[in-house]
Order: structure tokens, then C-alpha cells, then sequence
């Protein structure tokens, strides 16, 4: 039996990279799956590979949301509302252009789902695992987050922004037995670019040029790691890039042919 059997997990952004990862990851393990984004072809593709590596029906949900729309437990059908872990994945980066340049709907998109769309759910989901006294909250930071750098302005300060909250949600939640990860990774090769360029992928191909990155299966194994460890341990922080990347900014581009 799995560590993890029988809980009840809720993935935001699980219908690409990361999020999906982390559910392909997790169904084998007898868990609930609630998987949250706005796309449900693509969320309806997630939960068919969720099914075929191992997940019963019964025991996944599909939720169409905009995680930039308060949220509430009434959102969720009743016996769904139990939730013992939380994957705070959603989110985006939209440009890559310097400040005074920037675009306002971009800045208030990324700040709206980075930083807005993760406190709604965790202040809808956290005072339940406070009252049933387990729980794990993983947000999703970035090494963005970490290290400023050029015409990320935005990106980098909602990702500055997930790290304080995870820090200010472990302070909050001391005396309880409910837990807090912060993942900060570098890059991943996912849709991220090509959202962030606004669908050109060849531009978003350019990311990932000449080296070998990160894949969101990389990062959901990362998580796993942190949510299977005993009650009493909390991995509180981890920062994980490519082996070809040293910075932000510091790549090596000639690792992959
Ligand atoms: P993807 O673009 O592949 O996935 C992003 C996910 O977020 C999608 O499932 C998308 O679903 C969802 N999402 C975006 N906006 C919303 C919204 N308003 N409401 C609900 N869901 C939303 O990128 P990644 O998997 O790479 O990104 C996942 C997380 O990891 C993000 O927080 C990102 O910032 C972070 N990250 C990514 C890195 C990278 O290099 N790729 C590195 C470090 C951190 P849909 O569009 O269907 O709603
Ligand atoms: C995503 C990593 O460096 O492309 O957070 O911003 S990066």
C-alpha cells in the first residue's frame, strides 16, 4: 500500500507539464485526484493517462476553474472536500519585456494567477486540513523567484511573492501538523515558454536550445520525494535545475545535440 493511499489531492494546472506530471505520478499511488485548470479537452487527456498508469474513476475529478476566481469548497461536490494535499501549480509567465515597455494585462494576468489564484485556494483548503489535523501544501515558486533576471521584472516578483507566502504559511501554521514545500525549479521544458510568448512556439523552442532541461516528470518526482517523507519531516525548500544550468541567466547550451 502506498504512503499516500487514501488521500485526497488537488493539482491546480494539472492539464500540462508540471501539474499533469504530478498527476500521471501520483495515480498508481490509491490516491483521490481532483484535477483543476480551465482546459478540459486537455485535463480530460491528463485523467485518461491517469486512468491507464492505475487510477480508479471513482477516484478522480475533473474541475473546470480559473484558479483567478476566488474560490470556495462549495465548488467541489460534497465528499470532495476533504483535501489533504494541495498542488498550488497553476501559473504563467506572459512576456519577456522590459518594465517601462511592459503590458499592464500581462502583468495583471501573471499577478492574478501567480500570487492571487494561490492564496484563494489555500485559504479555501488549509483551515479544513488545520481542523482534520493533516495536510501538505506544495507551491510551485520558481528559481525566477530567487534570481531576478533581465525583462523578467513581473514573473520574477510573483515568484518572489510565492516564496514569501509559503515561508509566511509554514510561520502560520506552527502548532498544526499541516505541512508547507516550496519548489523552486529552473527550467522545464512544458508549454511555459509558449505561453509566455503568446502561443510562438519556435520562439519558446529557443528556451530550450542546446541543453537538456528539466521535464515536469523531474519536478513531480522532486514533489513526491517531499510528500512521502515521515509525518514529523517538512522539506520546506528545494531548489532544483538543470545540470546545464547554473543561474538564471548562466547556461550551457552545448550539452544537448
Ligand atoms: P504549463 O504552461 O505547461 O502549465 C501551466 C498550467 O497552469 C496549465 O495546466 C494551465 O492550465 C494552468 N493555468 C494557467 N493559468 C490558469 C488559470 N488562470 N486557472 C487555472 N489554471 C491555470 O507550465 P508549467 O507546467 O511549466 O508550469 C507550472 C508551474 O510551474 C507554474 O506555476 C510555473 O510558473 C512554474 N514553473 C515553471 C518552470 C518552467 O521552466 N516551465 C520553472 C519554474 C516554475 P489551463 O491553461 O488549462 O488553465
Ligand atoms: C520558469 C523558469 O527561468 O524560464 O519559472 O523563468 S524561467
Amino acid at each position: 500500500m502506498s504512503r499516500l493511499a487514501g488521500q485526497t489531492v488537488l493539482i491546480s494546472g494539472a492539464s500540462s507539464g508540471i501539474g499533469a506530471a504530478c498527476a500521471e505520478l501520483l495515480a498508481p499511488l490509491e490516491v483521490r485526484l481532483i484535477l483543476l485548470a480551465r482546459r478540459t479537452a486537455k485535463l480530460q487527456l491528463v485523467a485518461d493517462r491517469c486512468v491507464a498508469a492505475g487510477t480508479d474513476l471513482d477516484n478522480l475529478l475533473l474541475v473546470e476553474w480559473d484558479v483567478r476566481q476566488p474560490f470556495g469548497l462549495e465548488h467541489l461536490p460534497v465528499g470532495w472536500r476533504s483535501i489533504d494535499i494541495l498542488i498550488n501549480n497553476a501559473g504563467l509567465s506572459r512576456g519577456l519585456t522590459k518594465l517601462p515597455a511592459g503590458e499592464v494585462a500581462d502583468w495583471e494576468e501573471m499577478i492574478d494567477t501567480n500570487i492571487k489564484g494561490l492564496l484563494y485556494l489555500t485559504r479555501a483548503i488549509t483551515p479544513g486540513m488545520i481542523e482534520r489535523g493533516r495536510g501538505h501544501v506544495v507551491n510551485l515558486g520558481s528559481m525566477a523567484g530567487r534570481q531576478t533576471y533581465p525583462a523578467g521584472n513581473v514573473y520574477c516578483a510573483t515568484k518572489a511573492a510565492v516564496r514569501a507566502i509559503s515561508e509566511g504559511l509554514k510561520i502560520d501554521l506552527l502548532g498544526t501538523p499541516v505541512r508547507v514545500t516550496n519548489i523552486d525549479p529552473g527550467l522545464v521544458e512544458t508549454e511555459f515558454s509558449a505561453v509566455r510568448f503568446h502561443g510562438d512556439w519556435e520562439k519558446a523552442d529557443r528556451v530550450y536550445e542546446g541543453l537538456t532541461p528539466l521535464t515536469g516528470m523531474d519536478v513531480a518526482e522532486t514533489i513526491l520525494f517531499a510528500l512521502t517523507r515521515p509525518a514529523h519531516v517538512n522539506i520546506s525548500d528545494i531548489l532544483l535545475m538543470p545540470t546545464a544550468q547554473s543561474t538564471a541567466t548562466l547556461v550551457d547550451r552545448q550539452t544537448r545535440k
